[in-house]
């Protein structure tokens, strides 16, 4: 059923850092997303305390939220870990679906992200709101992408119904979790980041 996706290149993420911010819409299907995205970044050896997960209320804010955080944690770096750090610019994680991120593993991520996963779920309903918040979103991510510097891995799936997302989230039998893709390729692009640097 999953035969589209590229050929999996596993990479050595044990010296990066990895930023995640996603949506609180939809989360029965973003929680699923989450667990495959940290599920693939630990198998590469990526560290528990090196990923940083952050929420927004819908994926309108993704841009803005992977940019500050961003931000954050190159002011984290640069002053050895004085002040708040990238977890803090954008408040503790509070909900059920990041409620096994503890602070101290929020703090820990000290230094740049070596990339950043935005993840949300974007379902058409009845009215224009599903094509104006995906062109913007999806255009806002690459914008922050190429101006920092930083990959931004794009997990931000925009379907026509409930039964094309839970398909993409691994709900369904025989269907894949794309969150798994987007951990693969965080730690790809993470690692190429710095051999390109
Ligand atoms: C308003 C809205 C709607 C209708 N649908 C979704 C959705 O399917 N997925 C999602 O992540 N967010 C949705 N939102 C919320 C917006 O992204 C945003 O959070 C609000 O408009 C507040 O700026």
């Amino acid at each position: 059923m999953h035969n589209k996706g590229p050929a999996p290149q596993l990479h050595d993420g044990s010296n990066l850092r990895i930023g995640i911010v996603h949506a609180r819409w939809n989360d029965t299907i973003i929680d699923p997303l989450l667990t495959g995205a940290k599920a693939k970044l630990k198998e590469c050896g990526v560290k528990e305390s090196h990923i940083v997960v952050q929420t927004v209320p819908g994926s309108w804010e993704l841009p803005i939220a992977v940019q500050r955080l961003y931000a954050a944690s190159q002011v984290q770096s640069s002053s050895s870990g004085a002040g708040a750090s990238a977890g803090d610019l954008l408040g503790s994680s509070t909900t059920d679906l990041t409620a096994d991120i503890t602070s101290a593993s929020t703090s820990a991520a000290t230094g740049p992200f070596d990339a950043i996963i935005a993840i949300g779920v974007l379902i058409k309903g009845e009215t224009m709101h599903f094509e104006y918040i995906a062109g913007s979103v999806s255009d806002g991510l690459q914008r922050v992408s190429l101006d920092t510097g930083v990959p931004i891995i794009f997990g931000v799936l925009t379907v026509l119904t409930d039964e094309q997302a839970k398909a993409r989230a691994g709900l369904i039998p025989g269907s894949h979790n794309h969150g798994e893709d987007w951990g693969l390729a965080a730690v790809e692009m993470g690692a190429k980041r710095k051999a390109w640097a």
